[in-house]
C-alpha cells in the first residue's frame, strides 16, 4: 500500500463495526439525511484539497475476457488494488427488470455496493433509463416532448411516477443486514448539455429540465430515502463558461456534487491529447470555481480514452491536469466484455498498464486500500 496523506476522518463508517445480530446505530443528521451520508459529503469535501478517489464503472462485475467472476476487477489485476469508487448504472430498474441495460443483475449491484462500503469505498449510480414516452432507450431522441410528457399534467406522468417508485424500491434495499443505510451518490440526467439523451439540451426547456430534477428528488426524499447525495454532470458544451454550466443547474437545495463528463477522443497524437488536456483543464477549472462558490464538491464524473491507445495516458495526459484542480473523484467508464475495444481502464497486458501502476502509486490518487486502510487505522485508536 502507498503512503498517503492522512484525512482526519475518512469515508468508512461501515458495517465492519457490527457483529452478531446487533442492530447498528444509523443516526440522522439535522439535514434530514443520515449522519453517515453527511460524513461522506464532508469527507469528499476535505479530501479534494489534496487527493482524489479513482473510480471505474462496473469494475467488479465484468472486464476484458470475463464476466460475473467473484472478487475480480481489471483494475485490481493491474495494480493489486480496487478503485476507491465504484460506479454502476440503474438503467432498467424503472421497468422492474432483473438486470440493467448492460446485463448486470441488480442483485449483484446491490451486493457490490454493500461489499464496497464495508471496505470503506464509495459508490456512484448513473441512470440510463428507458424513454417513458416512446418505450425506446435513453438515446431515443426522435420525440422532443418526453420531459414535457412526464412532468405533472403530462400524459406519461403516472407512468413516470411508477418508474420513480421502482427506483426508490431499489434504493431502499441499499441497507446492510445490520440496518445501516449505505450512502451513495446518484447521478441521473447526465450530459444534458448535449442532445443525445431524451432529457438533453434540445429536447426540453431549461425550466422543464429543472422541474424533472425537482420532481425526481422530491419523490425520492418524500419516500424516505435519506442516504443519497446528488451529482450534476453536464458535458463540456459550456466550454468553460460558468453561466452556461449553471443554466440548467437544479439548485443548491438539490445538488451536492458539481461534476463534469469529458472524454479524450482521436488518434494518440499530440493534437488530440493536447486538445483533451486543454478542454479538461479549462472546464475543470470553471467547475471547481463554481463548486467552491456554491459550497459544493467538484468531481470529474466521467472521463476516459476509449481503448487507451496511448501508453502513458494516465501520468502524461490525465494526471497533470487533474492534479491542478481540487476534485474529489475521477471516474472512468466501463471495460465492456461484449463490445470490442470499448474499455477505459487497463487490464493485464494492455499498453497503458505499466503507466497505470505509476498513476496508482501517485500519492494523490486514492484506491480502496487507501481508504479502508485509514478506516482500520481509525479503528485501532
Ligand atoms: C455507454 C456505452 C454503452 C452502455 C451505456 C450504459 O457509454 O458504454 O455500451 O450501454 O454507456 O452503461
Amino acid at each position: 500500500m502507498k503512503t498517503r496523506h492522512i484525512f482526519a476522518a475518512f469515508i468508512a463508517f461501515a458495517l465492519l463495526s457490527c457483529s452478531g445480530n446487533k442492530k447498528a446505530d444509523d443516526p440522522m443528521a439535522d439535514s434530514g439525511r443520515t449522519q453517515r451520508t453527511e460524513n461522506l459529503l464532508q469527507n469528499l469535501t476535505s479530501l479534494a484539497d489534496s487527493a482524489y478517489m479513482f473510480g471505474h464503472h462496473d469494475d467488479t462485475v465484468y472486464g476484458i475476457g470475463w464476466e460475473g467472476d467473484s472478487a475480480r476487477s481489471d483494475v485490481k489485476s493491474v495494480c493489486d488494488d480496487y478503485p476507491a469508487m465504484l460506479s454502476f448504472d440503474l438503467g432498467g430498474i424503472e421497468l422492474g427488470d432483473s438486470c440493467n441495460l448492460d446485463g448486470v443483475p441488480f442483485r449483484r449491484i446491490r451486493e457490490e455496493i454493500w461489499n464496497h462500503y464495508s471496505h470503506g469505498g464509495v459508490t456512484t449510480l448513473s441512470w440510463h433509463l428507458r424513454n417513458p414516452l416512446t418505450g425506446g432507450d435513453s438515446w431515443d431522441v426522435k420525440d422532443k416532448g418526453v420531459v414535457a410528457s412526464i412532468l405533472e399534467g403530462g400524459s406519461k406522468h403516472e407512468l413516470y411516477i411508477e418508474y420513480l417508485s421502482k427506483l426508490v424500491s431499489f434504493l431502499k434495499t441499499l441497507q446492510t443486514p445490520y440496518g445501516v443505510k449505505v450512502p451513495v451518490i446518484f447521478r441521473p440526467y447526465h450530459e444534458h448539455s448535449g442532445s443525445w439523451f431524451w432529457w438533453g439540451q434540445d429536447l426540453c426547456t431549461t425550466q422543464q429540465y429543472k422541474d424533472l430534477w425537482k420532481m425526481t428528488v422530491d419523490y425520492i426524499r418524500s419516500n424516505g430515502i435519506v442516504n443519497v447525495l446528488y451529482a450534476y454532470s453536464p458535458g463540456i458544451e459550456s466550454d468553460g463558461d460558468e453561466k452556461k454550466y449553471l443554466e440548467r443547474y437544479p439548485g443548491d437545495d438539490i445538488i451536492d456534487i458539481m461534476g463534469l463528463d469529458c472524454y479524450c477522443f482521436g488518434e494518440p497524437n499530440d493534437s488530440s491529447l493536447n486538445n483533451y488536456a486543454e478542454k479538461l483543464d479549462k472546464n475543470l477549472g470553471m467547475v471547481c470555481k463554481v463548486a467552491k462558490a456554491h459550497n459544493k464538491v467538484a468531481a470529474l464524473t466521467e472521463t476516459g480514452y476509449e481503448a487507451i491507445p496511448y501508453e502513458n495516458w494516465w501520468t502524461k495526459t490525465l494526471a497533470p491536469v487533474i492534479d491542478k484542480h481540487n476534485i474529489a473523484y475521477v471516474v472512468v467508464w466501463r471495460n465492456a466484455h461484449n463490445r470490442e475495444n470499448h474499455f477505459f481502464a487497463p487490464y493485464p497486458g494492455q499498453i497503458s498498464a505499466n503507466d497505470f501502476v505509476k498513476f496508482y502509486n501517485d500519492k494523490r490518487s486514492l484506491f480502496l486500500n487507501d481508504v479502508s486502510g485509514l478506516y482500520l487505522e481509525k479503528e485501532k485508536k
